[in-house]
């Protein structure tokens, strides 16, 4: 098209500039509540957001990740890692025209949500890529409240760690009551001494192994670190919404001296209950929503992520007067979205095996109908990872689906995870009932749309196939979805 990389990223920049504009000064932006610790962010307003049309753009901009030294080139939405919140309530009708001012073809994915196939965002399954310079409107009823994330579906292992994705809040009809929410999207940046970031996409290293990762981690969209704030009065309570928005890393959070209560997982409501032994597994792709009471009268208290060696995300730091004379008990409740009870006694059982990996057990998988060992997939084709015994590429128009379901049909799947890694697996369009981790029954058989699955363990998951069309089954660390972990199910009716 005779534009070099430079020129496309002026003019991309450009577009930028004056395409986010209005939505940024949009007089509908009162009300808007910014994430924590940013400021840079839009917001749609709460009510009106089922009423107008909003604009995303996803292109090339520049943002302070690091406290010292340059700026980093990024890739994000409407000008900003992460994106705009986009909040609804429930029941909302979601009306966004995507532009894409990328020098990729993208998608928009609305992880979580259970929206009509066709708004899914997946290419080459649901929809045709969004061409440079394109745009895409995505529009639904948006029908399950909690917490989700918007981020494109296509060559997402450098798409997304390059800062696009975002935060998008559909609140209950009744929401909890607590003083006030906070955001948190997680996630990581792998940059140089100079602060660029590091192009190195697309490694089969990184695909067979544990997918790849920064080595700077961030909290909205900037390094995170004892230097970022959570403000808290005595006796305070507040809602924190956590995403963990990496393209491979997991996070083991726990907030020092305190004891937040898990409400929801990936939007589902759960029976309040604490954190399991005080630290918080976030897979990537997952979320909770913590209910975090500020029990303590003064101090300051780390907030500690216990992966890979220990890191300080931020701290918690009590300042003001108590909000009440006594902390809150137990929050109630959060009202659950609707979910069809799956039944067991009539359910059809499915296996899900998954093999390869980087010095994996030796393993035969199909390529495209042929049977080869997982070093020679690894060699001739660039995947790392067979599900079923099957290696596919991302997207693949000749998928051969894992599983055909009829609507309405009660499933199992049990998987099984034959490899050396932990695989955080993806379900679009549905909720499943984690039922057993490691054959050991769930205390909350909670609803869920992505679960982690243990290095050489298992998990039983259960659905009803309600929504029908075809949807993917995969894997969010992003490498592992580009190296094979990616199938579907199709739900037909
Ligand atoms: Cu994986």
């Amino acid at each position: 098209m005779g534009l070099t990389r430079r020129d496309f990223l002026q003019s991309a920049g450009a577009a930028l500039g004056a395409l986010a504009l209005p939505s940024l000064s949009s007089p509908q932006g009162a009300g808007s509540r910014p994430l924590a610790g940013t400021g840079i962010c839009t917001t749609l307003p709460p009510r009106a957001a089922g009423a107008a049309q909003f604009e995303l753009v996803a292109g090339v901009c520049s943002q302070r990740i690091r406290p010292a030294g340059p700026e980093t080139e990024i890739w994000g939405y409407n000008g900003s890692v992460p994106g705009p919140v986009l909040r609804f309530r429930q029941g909302d009708t979601l009306d966004i025209h995507v532009r894409n001012a990328l020098p990729q073809v993208t998608t928009v994915h609305w992880h979580g949500l259970r929206v009509p196939n066709a708004m899914d965002g997946v290419p080459h399954v649901t929809q045709h890529p969004i061409p440079l310079g394109g745009t895409f409107d995505y529009r639904y009823r948006v029908e399950d409240s909690g917490t989700y994330w918007y981020h494109p579906h296509q060559s997402s292992f450098e798409q997304v760690p390059r800062g696009l994705y975002g935060m998008l809040v559909v609140e209950e009809q009744k929401p909890l009551p607590v003083d006030r929410e906070v955001l948190w999207v997680l996630s990581d940046y792998k940059l140089g001494d100079d602060n660029r970031q590091v192009e190195d996409f697309g490694r089969i290293l990184d695909f067979g192994t544990e997918g790849r990762h920064g080595n700077v981690v961030t909290l909205n969209g900037e390094a995170a670190g004892p230097h970022r704030v959570l403000a808290i009065r005595p006796n305070e309570r507040v809602r924190l919404r956590l995403l963990n928005a990496a393209s491979a890393r997991a996070f083991l959070v726990e907030f020092a001296g305190h004891a937040p209560w898990i409400v929801t997982h990936d939007g589902q409501a759960v029976p309040p209950h604490p954190v399991p032994d005080g630290r918080l597994l976030l897979g990537a792709g997952q979320r909770t929503d913590i209910v975090l009471d500020g029990t303590r009268s003064a101090g300051e208290f780390a907030v500690l992520d216990h992966r890979r060696g220990g890191t300080q995300l931020a701290r918690i730091a009590y300042a003001g007067k108590a909000v009440r004379s006594k902390a809150l008990g137990r929050p109630a409740p959060v009202a659950l979205n609707r979910h069809t009870e799956v039944n067991l006694d009539r359910a059809t059982d499915h296996y899900l095996v998954f093999e390869g990996g980087v010095k994996g057990a030796p393993a035969i998988g199909k390529v495209d109908g042929k049977a080869l060992k997982v070093e020679e997939i690894m060699e001739r084709h660039g995947l790392a990872w067979t599900m079923n015994y099957t290696a596919q590429h991302e997207h693949a128009m000749m998928h051969e689906p894992l599983f055909r379901m009829r609507r309405g049909e009660h499933v199992t799947v049990k998987m099984i995870n034959n490899t050396d890694f932990e695989h955080p697996m993806h379900l679009h369009g549905h909720f499943f009932r984690v039922l057993a981790l490691n054959d050991v029954p769930t205390r909350h058989r909670e609803w869920r749309d992505t679960v982690m699955l243990d290095p050489r363990g298992s998990c039983d998951i259960a659905l009803v196939a309600e929504n029908p069309g075809e949807w993917m089954f995969h894997c969010h660390i992003l490498d592992h979805a580009a190296g094979g972990m990616m199938g579907t199910l199709v739900v037909e009716g």
